[in-house]
């Protein structure tokens, strides 16, 4: 177990009520803060919502590129058998492939881009690393849908993740549209910890990558928090940047229409919050979910 005292009670036996957040939501003060690409207001509606986007963050020509290399993955017989590689429930398609940026040299050079490395710092206050990346990839007519969640509540359960501390950068490989399941967040959820009930089974992940059972916040909480912040599903096409806080609700629908909805994610955690022992009380999950070998500070590429 831990030393350290858990801050974030979850996966009880009876359901304890949700609190208000104590963690910053953007973690640097001062010049630090003030400096970075993103402006006041950027930084307020981040503080405020707990997700940013970006149209056309990225150039057409850039996602040519990474669409080449989501077709080629999807064909990699050996990478679909590998465990890092999740399949849709009961089919042979693919629903995501972990640790993605240890996989693609493009992808890996992509996690030190300044244009998200300069924001990320600015957010988490400090050095980063990478937690945890991967490929959605919600194939149309069979990608099934998330349901709703808070990362962070099973990066502390399940990883050890010790404060809120760390975010995701989403980029939108193919078009997220109204019909094919984009991602929905709740505006403002970051702002409570929702304590989940049910205990973790061992190797949860092994069934909680395909349908997440446990870690999944009671009805009464979400419809406060829907009834507080509604939802937001911001849509758009490939080269789209989210940003996305580690505590922000957010889930989404299966994909009932012929286009797939494939998204990258990069989970970047400061390198002051490294991870503990897992306060579920479990071993440790492998590291293409939770990276524990290197949390070197990540550097810009040039
Ligand atoms: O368990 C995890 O780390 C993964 N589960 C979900 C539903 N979102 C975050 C992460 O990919
Ligand atoms: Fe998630």
């Amino acid at each position: 177990m831990n030393d350290i005292q858990d801050l974030f009670p979850t996966r009880l036996e009876r359901k304890l009520g949700m609190f208000e957040r104590f963690d910053p939501v953007v973690h640097s003060e001062g010049a630090q803060r003030s400096n970075g690409p993103l402006n006041e207001d950027q930084l307020h509606e981040y503080e405020q919502k707990g997700f940013l986007s970006f149209e056309n963050f990225f150039e057409k020509e850039e996602m040519e590129a990474f669409l080449q290399e989501l077709s080629d993955y999807e064909e990699d017989e050996d990478l679909k058998l590998s465990e890092g590689t999740v399949l849709e429930p009961g089919r042979q398609e693919i629903r995501s492939i972990f640790g993605i940026h240890e996989v693609s040299g493009r992808f890996s050079q992509l996690t030190r881009d300044p244009r998200l490395l300069e924001m990320v710092q600015q957010l988490l206050g400090s050095d980063v690393y990478i937690h945890q990346s991967r490929i959605n990839y919600k194939p149309g007519f069979t990608g099934k849908g998330f349901n709703w969640h808070s990362d962070f509540e099973t990066w502390h359960s399940e990883d050890g993740m010790p404060r809120m501390r760390s975010l995701s950068c989403s980029i939108i490989l193919t078009d997220n549209g109204e019909f094919n399941g984009p991602l929905m967040l709740v505006p403002g959820s970051h702002r409570y910890f929702v304590p989940c009930v049910g205990r973790t089974p061992e190797n949860n992940y092994k069934e909680s990558l395909k349908s997440q059972e446990v870690g999944v916040p009671d009805k009464v909480s979400l419809r406060t928090l829907m009834l507080e912040g509604d939802i937001e599903a911001p849509k758009g096409d490939a080269g789209t940047l989210l940003l996305f806080e580690c505590n922000t609700l957010h889930g989404s629908n299966m994909n009932m229409s012929c286009w797939p909805r494939s998204n990258l994610f990069f989970v970047y955690n400061s390198v002051e919050n490294g991870l503990v022992n897992p306060f579920c009380g479990n071993r440790p999950r492998p590291d293409f979910l939770a990276n524990r070998k290197d949390w070197s500070p990540l550097t810009p590429v040039t």
